[in-house]
């Protein structure tokens, strides 16, 4: 697959792009089945809702975020990270040839029913340690995705926007108290997906989503890509995990 020039004018400017039924059905339903295995038997390593938001109440401390390490996990988890189809798509959005990290992301991401939190709004590359900012975060929707759910929000254009470090808290989220960061927040946008739906997103674009206040798991796959001329920075956890070039 190849971009149109207005998409790629889209995502330069807002930081985002939405590619609508872009997987393999067949594909998608395998990946989401063999997750749901995963995620039954809670295979490590994953991070809890309880590792994640730090309350200590016991449904967080059963309820799986996400399973991480997931390139190594299945075959099926490993060939969709390397699919050929949306490899000039990266290349074309990052400008140079794409390399998988799998030091980040490399998850499936769930929330699970009446036991999941919200996340708030950040941006992924917060805890990521390279020289430069060229990485694109790739979401795969395995079911719905809607504001019942806890659907991803994007406040579009703010990857290139120069925030203050006084506009996030301590934990690096920005910091929705703020009157100039709520006339911001004002902006957000958001995308009911469905199954096969991906969306591609910079790094540094702030995101949230809601708790999953439905009866059903929400379970996504995301992993991130980085410009073969980024560099994760020595001694870091960047640079801890192997990279795999998608030439
Ligand atoms: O809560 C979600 O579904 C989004 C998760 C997310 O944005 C993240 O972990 O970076």
């Amino acid at each position: 697959m190849i971009l149109t020039q207005e998409q790629l004018n889209f995502f330069n400017e807002n930081g985002f792009l939405v590619l609508r039924g872009f997987a393999d059905i067949v594909e998608c339903s395998a990946i989401y089945e063999t997750a749901k295995v995963h995620l039954k038997y809670a295979i490590q390593p994953i991070e809890t809702e309880y590792e994640f938001i730090g309350l200590n109440k016991k449904e967080y401390k059963q309820s799986v975020r996400r399973l991480r390490q997931v390139y190594d996990r299945d075959v099926l988890f490993k060939n969709w990270m390397e699919n050929r189809e949306i490899r000039p798509v990266l290349k074309q959005l990052l400008k140079e040839e794409p390399v998988l990290v799998t030091a980040h992301h490399n998850s499936i991401m769930t929330k699970l029913p009446k036991s999941s939190t919200c996340t708030e709004w950040h941006r992924d590359s917060r805890y990521w340690s390279y020289d430069g900012n060229n990485l694109i975060s790739i979401w795969l929707a395995l079911g719905e995705e809607n504001k019942q759910n806890g659907v991803l929000e994007f406040i579009p254009k703010s990857h290139k926007m120069d925030l203050k470090p006084e506009q996030f808290d301590e934990k690096d989220y920005f910091r929705s108290d703020l009157k100039e960061n709520q006339e911001l927040i004002k902006n957000k946008v958001s995308f009911e997906l469905n199954k096969c739906d991906v969306v591609i997103f910079h790094s540094d674009l702030l995101h949230r989503a809601d708790a999953n206040m439905s009866d059903n798991p929400k379970i996504s796959f995301v992993y991130t890509v980085k410009g073969k001329s980024v560099n994760a920075i020595e001694g870091t956890r960047s640079a801890q995990f192997k990279e795999i070039e998608l030439a």
